[in-house]
């Protein structure tokens, strides 16, 4: 039996009180719950706080560039798609720079499992503005005000029938870890988008903000495929923010389409180093 402990205890350097401690507790949680040794897990970050994450867990990680957590991510799952692959990302870092690579995630339908620290900031480069961010807040560099629109990456991905789309929040240990297990044990791209509190550079998002408008989604409200349902759902945001899951949906799998992975994972195919020699003289 795969037990927490058996992810380590590691020390941080995020700040005391901030949102990620919580997504940290409750992965570790909903991965010893699905009995996931560390060995089976491979969790690839980009730069950023959340970045930070797979450096706080014993286990495989990758950490690549900002805002580039999904290429690599859709590699590994390709060359090993036995690995329980989690792509780990901020909302600058997925939304922002990364947004071209999650729309394309999306058409492609990778087996992967994406958490989104929201925090609607840019928290490790000191709190510019995340595509997130709610008009209106000032920030270090926004001192009138935010003046472009807010992102809202779950109807994002829902309008591109993105396979799992659900959202928690990282002051509900219980509800996270248990949105971790579905995103998880759901196959094919899922979307997590996790409200973060940042406490240092987001004064207006805070835990006391989030803990007074969220509420969990009736899971009888509507069928879970039912794109335009979801769609409307996931407008909802101000004084109510729903959190659950939104939108469910069994398209093919990315890697199940390659043939090249019939015969098993890359990793233990032989590299035939002839036809090697013979693709690049093609190209001669
Ligand atoms: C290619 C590149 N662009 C920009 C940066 C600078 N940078 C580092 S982290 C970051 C933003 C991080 O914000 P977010 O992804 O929301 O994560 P958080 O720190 O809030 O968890 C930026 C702009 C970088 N390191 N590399
Ligand atoms: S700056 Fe914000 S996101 Fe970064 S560790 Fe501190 S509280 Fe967390």
């Amino acid at each position: 039996m795969v037990s927490v402990e058996d992810y380590g205890n590691f020390d941080t350097a995020w700040c005391p009180g901030c949102g990620d401690f919580g997504i940290l507790k409750a992965l570790k949680r909903a991965l010893a719950d699905m009995d996931k040794s560390p060995d089976e897990m491979l969790l690839v970050s980009g730069i950023g706080q959340s970045g930070k994450l797979p450096h706080y867990l014993k286990c495989n990680f990758f950490n690549g560039l900002h805002g580039r957590t999904l290429p690599p991510a859709t590699a590994a799952k390709i060359s090993n798609h036995e690995l329980t692959v989690m792509a780990v990302a901020g909302d600058g870092d997925c939304y922002g720079e990364g947004g071209n690579h999650l729309i394309h995630a999306i058409r492609r339908n990778p087996d992967i499992t994406v958490l989104v620290h929201d925090n609607q900031i840019y928290g490790l480069t000191k709190g510019q503005a995340s595509p997130t961010t709610q008009p209106g807040m000032k920030t270090k560099i926004n001192k009138e005000g935010v003046f472009n629109r807010q992102l809202n990456p779950l109807a994002l991905a829902i309008s591109q029938d993105c396979s799992f789309v659900a959202r928690s929040f990282a002051g509900d240990i219980e509800h996270l870890s248990e949105m971790i297990k579905k995103a998880v044990e759901h196959r094919g791209l899922s979307l997590l988008d996790i409200l973060q509190p940042c406490v240092t550079f987001n004064h207006l998002n805070t835990f006391k903000w989030y803990s007074e408008r969220v509420y969990k989604l009736d899971e009888n409200e509507y069928p879970l495929n039912d794109r335009v349902k979801a769609f409307e759902k996931s407008l909802e945001w101000g004084e109510r923010i729903p959190i659950g899951v939104f939108y469910v949906n069994d398209r093919p799998v990315f890697e199940e389409s390659l043939d090249v992975l019939s015969s098993g994972p890359l990793i233990r195919n032989k590299v035939k180093t002839d036809s090697v020699n013979e693709l690049i003289d093609g190209f001669m």
